[in-house]
């Protein structure tokens, strides 16, 4: 197949990988429907995807990862700038002229008796002034199917691109998903990643993670601008004004929720909506009127299934209804369709779980589904999507929201003082491990604006980069910036707060305070609602005035141990600590003596 460009760059780059890997064959993703057709049909035959119940869920397809392989790999994933400082104190680190070589050697051949595919995919709308590209060599067509889905792929991408040498190369290799030669590798000085012995979405979508925050981030820095791991979604009041909130919560703790959430019922009769933008990831940068403005790079939504249900995200259920990839669920053999835990009360009895085993969801005791199985699913299958998810010129923000799983401690929600105190509580994010990343889960650690994982830089200078963004922007246009805590359990374990759709009650505080129409109380830690301004009318029997206070309260004993935790966390960059967060700092110890 001949190549879709003339683009100088690509071809060589392309002409060395194969020499290096050998492939077979060489496949140009060009995004038709044939070819996707094409590749489906072959994905079947080898039994790396099950076609689906077509009446129920049509272009619907089935993928189970290796046992070994379902999650990203923290541990084993690098940040291979020039120097170990430049990767800073949270990233690991290797020699970019070692880690090339070391790469090389696994990458080695392995596409023998292989085809190669080469994928042109853009983040953002295509030419888009946010937008950027990428292309992706891969040996999986697993790989190619979700790109497809998760961002816009073919020709139209490389006539955008034309000569430029500005374009992110990735490699992909699965070599023999060897655990112990799993390696995912930035190289953000030369605008290239390359992951091998991996199948699993985070670790080889390299369009997501790897290129949309840990290469874009270190690009944002470089050129004035932010990649960050947050959703973006628009409330819509009833005189119809839409109002913009991008939120940052770690892996698994509720971002598609919040980005599709279903207003509560008091809400939907005075004709409150809420629209989607994205799910997990957003681009951001000063707009020609002074605010800042976001777009989701990202064309699909690759979603936690556990949990997911008619009540909890329909939206995402609805999301997940047509051409959609499941990936590590339960496979339901009487109707072929899938189940996870979390959809329904009635899993199926005759069916096969997410390793490949017969399995009994009436009698076994096993899970069905793993706890990080996903949906990849096209964003436009979004009942709730937004009319600007293809505006290349993004959404403006009016707040920044920030927070994460903490049983304790964090207030359901607060507002910062100001710009850089705001910079301060992302810094000094926690929260509990979830089963999105391998390792141990429900941990607490801290995950500073949930870009622990995913900053391809020094964490310090990333601070600093964002001090730079707000020092540039005029106060009254800059948008505030909040902390919530929806997981604030009491001694019995429970969550005391409903969550979920609920959550729009704490939004609508967000916005209140956004527009100056709502007091707060001035606290140790910054802004914090009187329990009368959060609206829970609806919620009788569930929360109280007295419960709200309860989660509103500033426990100072357990910010003493905190701000500790934060100092040992801070010490780690040394001198590297932005002045300003030193500084806060040292007014949070001296709020809360
Ligand atoms: P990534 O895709 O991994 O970046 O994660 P995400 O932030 O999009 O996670 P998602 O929205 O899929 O979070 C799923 C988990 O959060 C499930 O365990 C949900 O039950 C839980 N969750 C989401 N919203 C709420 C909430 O408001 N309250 C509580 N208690 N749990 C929530
Ligand atoms: C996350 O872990 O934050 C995800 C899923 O969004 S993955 O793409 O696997 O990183
Ligand atoms: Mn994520």
């Amino acid at each position: 197949m001949s190549a879709l460009t003339t683009n100088k760059s690509v071809l060589s780059w392309i002409d060395e990988k194969v020499e290096l890997v050998k492939p077979d064959k060489i496949v140009w993703i060009d995004g038709s429907k044939e070819q996707i057709e094409e590749l489906r049909a072959t994905a079947c035959s080898t039994g790396e995807l099950i076609k689906l119940n077509q009446e129920l869920l049509p272009d619907c397809y089935l993928h189970r990862t290796a046992v070994n392989d379902v999650a990203r790999v923290e541990g084993r994933t690098f940040i291979c700038a020039s120097t170990k400082e430049e990767a800073g104190p949270t990233n690991n680190w290797m020699d970019p002229n070692e880690a090339y070589e070391m790469l090389y050697d696994i990458a080695r051949d392995s596409y023998k008796g292989r085809t190669m595919y080469v994928i042109p995919y853009s983040m953002g709308p295509v030419g888009s002034p946010f937008a950027k590209v990428g292309i992706e060599l891969t040996d999986s067509i697993y790989v190619v199917l979700n790109m497809v889905i998760m961002t816009r792929v073919g020709k139209d991408v490389l006539e955008v691109l034309g000569d430029s040498n500005d374009w992110v190369r990735g490699l992909h290799c699965r070599c023999d998903i060897d655990e112990e030669k799993r390696y995912i590798c930035q190289f953000p000085q030369d605008n290239t990643i390359i992951s091998v012995n991996s199948g699993y979405g985070g670790n080889v979508l390299l369009g997501k993670k790897c290129f949309a925050l840990r290469i874009a981030s270190y690009q944002g820095w470089k050129e004035g601008w932010q990649a960050e791991h947050m959703l973006i979604l628009g409330i819509e009041n009833p005189r119809g004004e839409v109002k913009y909130i991008c939120a940052a919560f770690p892996s698994a703790c509720g971002k598609t929720n919040l980005a599709m959430l279903i207003p509560p019922e008091s809400y939907k009769k005075k004709g409150y909506k809420v629209w989607c933008v994205g799910d997990d990831i957003s681009w951001i940068r000063k707009g020609p009127d002074g605010r800042l403005y976001a777009i989701n790079p990202e064309n699909g939504f690759f979603g936690v299934a556990p949990g997911t249900n008619e009540k909890s995200n329909p939206n995402a259920l609805a999301s997940t209804k047509k051409g959609t990839i499941f990936t590590n669920v339960a496979h339901n053999l009487d109707n072929n369709t899938v189940w996870w835990e979390g959809l329904d009360k009635n899993p199926p009895a005759n069916a096969v779980e997410w390793k490949g085993n017969p399995w009994n969801g009436q009698e076994s005791e096993e899970k069905g589904a793993h706890p990080n199985s996903r949906f990849t699913a096209p964003a436009v299958n979004c009942p709730c999507l937004s009319s600007e998810f293809e505006n290349p010129n993004g959404v403006p923000i009016s707040a920044i929201v920030f927070g994460g799983r903490r049983a304790k401690l964090a207030p359901l929600v607060y507002q910062s003082r100001d710009w850089n105190h705001g910079v301060f509580v992302g810094s000094i994010m926690a929260s509990e491990t979830t089963a999105a990343a391998a390792g141990a889960v429900g941990v607490v650690r801290r995950d500073p604006m949930a870009m622990l994982p995913f900053c391809g830089y020094n964490m310090a200078d990333y601070w600093q980069h964002w001090i730079d963004i707000g020092a540039d922007l005029d106060p009254e246009k800059a948008p505030k910036i909040f902390n919530v805590n929806w997981f604030r359990k009491d001694d019995e374990g429970n969550f005391m707060w409903p969550g979920f759709g609920d959550n729009l009650r704490v939004l609508e505080w967000i916005i209140d305070r956004c527009e100056g129409k709502v007091d707060a109380k001035s606290t140790e830690i910054g802004f914090i609602p009187y329990a009368e301004d959060i609206n829970i009318e609806g919620l009788e029997g569930e929360v109280s005035l007295e419960s709200l206070n309860s989660i509103l309260e500033v426990e100072k004993e357990l910010w003493q141990e905190d701000a500790k935790g934060i100092e040992e966390f801070y010490a780690k960059f040394g001198d590297k600590i932005p002045p300003v967060l030193a500084a806060e700092l040292e007014t949070l110890k001296k709020n809360v003596q």
